[in-house]
């Protein structure tokens, strides 16, 4: 990676690293908008990652952090964490903020990070620095926080310091996932299952529409009130239910009166999509990647129709798939509003459906969509001691 040294801070022009973290992006094959729901999901890490180079450094409380890759840096003291105007500073601040409010003291640290990660791109830029740090930073000071509990804090670091609502699944899979293996997670009781990523001969590629509409975050904790609004209402008669996982299809068509046309399609497509994703997994385990792409296109119209969080280039590019026999599925991942559609296609039509795919989407939004292929991977590691 080519920067101009005078781009580089003084104070990481002679640095040098203890070790280095890498943190993978993530996917998810199918379960959207489940995890905050309690319900299920079907992540895994993948091949494309933060580098996250850690020191400590001898001030008493001034820590350092410089992106290489977009050439920013900024400093902060451990004493005084606040929130900053500047949103990727403020999943650092969180992770940092969070980690303290265990009782743990991190010490002051200087980061240099490097990135291979798309950002908006709905692969979870986000989650992987945030789970970067935590991994960093306890291994950096010793701090004894296990796998499980740097994923909760870092989504908590989200809640608190970037205000995006999120659920569990983003911060699990880049933290926890295991190489070659998606995960069954269960988000109400952070159960999780290695499922073997058998596709035979398929791939699994990306299509980053390369637009992430602003509606993005407003919509995305909207989206989360609604599913909360219904779990109020089926309380009324139902007080044990306390989430759209304890709901049933009778108690929703019990209340789909009581209920307006817009909080009945939400809770009706995460009852449908948790379904989906069981089925989904004993799809991959019997090979019948028919019914697992299936599945994946059932799982966009839901999301399109009923939650109302896709778009029309993420639309058309999963629309466009559908004249290829040799792709089993597609779908819209992550939160919506653009970002890549996840694609299951047999290994060696990939680059030819690359270029057509490309030329279609260039004709019609004027846009070069990028495409990635990626492998599921581990998850956060150290690289070099
Ligand atoms: C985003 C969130 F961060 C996840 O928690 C999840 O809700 C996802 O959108 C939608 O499935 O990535």
């Amino acid at each position: 990676m080519s920067t101009d040294n005078n781009k580089i801070p003084a104070f990481f022009r002679d640095f040098k690293a203890q070790f280095t973290v890498e943190s993978p992006g993530r996917i998810n094959m199918i379960g959207e908008h489940t995890d905050y729901n309690n319900g299920f999901v079907l992540p895994t890490a993948i091949d494309r990652s933060i580098r996250l180079h850690f020191s400590k450094n001898s001030t008493p409380s001034t820590c350092n952090v410089f992106s290489r890759t977009y050439e920013k840096s900024f400093s902060f003291d451990l004493k005084k964490i606040s929130r900053s105007e500047e949103t990727w500073e403020n999943y650092i601040l969180g992770v940092v903020n969070e980690i303290q409010k265990l009782g743990k003291e991190p010490g002051s640290f200087d980061c240099m990070i490097e990135s291979d990660l798309p950002v908006g791109a709905g692969i979870s830029s986000s989650a992987a620095l945030e789970g970067g740090f935590a991994f960093g930073l306890n291994e950096l000071f010793d701090l004894g926080l296990d796998r499980k509990t740097m994923a909760e804090l870092s989504r908590n670091a989200e809640h608190n310091y970037v205000g995006t609502k999120c659920g569990i699944m983003d911060q699990y899979a880049s933290i926890l996932s295991k190489k070659d293996h998606l995960i069954l997670l269960d988000c109400r009781s952070l159960e999780a299952k290695f499922v073997p990523a058998q596709f035979k001969d398929y791939k699994i590629l990306l299509l980053n529409t390369m637009v992430s509409h602003s509606l993005a975050e407003s919509e995305y904790n909207t989206r989360r009130q609604e599913c909360e609004q219904v779990v109020k209402k089926i309380q009324e008669k139902y007080p044990e239910v306390s989430s759209l996982r304890e709901v049933t299809f009778p108690m929703l068509q019990e209340f789909r009166n009581k209920l307006s046309e817009v909080l009945y399609k939400r809770a009706h497509y995460v009852l449908e999509e948790n379904d989906r994703v069981l089925q989904a997994v004993e799809a991959i385990k019997t090979g019948d990647l028919d019914n697992f792409g299936s599945l994946m296109y059932a799982s966009h119209a839901g999301l399109r129709d009923e939650y109302e969080v896709s778009c029309r280039e993420l639309d058309f590019l999963v629309d466009f798939t559908k004249g290829f026999p040799y792709i089993a599925g597609a779908r819209m991942m992550g939160g919506g509003f653009g970002g890549c559609t996840i694609n299951l296609i047999q290994k060696d039509q990939v680059e030819e459906f690359i270029s057509m795919a490309a030329e279609a989407y260039m004709k019609k939004y004027r846009i070069q969509l990028e495409a990635i292929p990626v492998l599921p991977a581990e998850g956060t590691h150290l690289i070099r001691k």
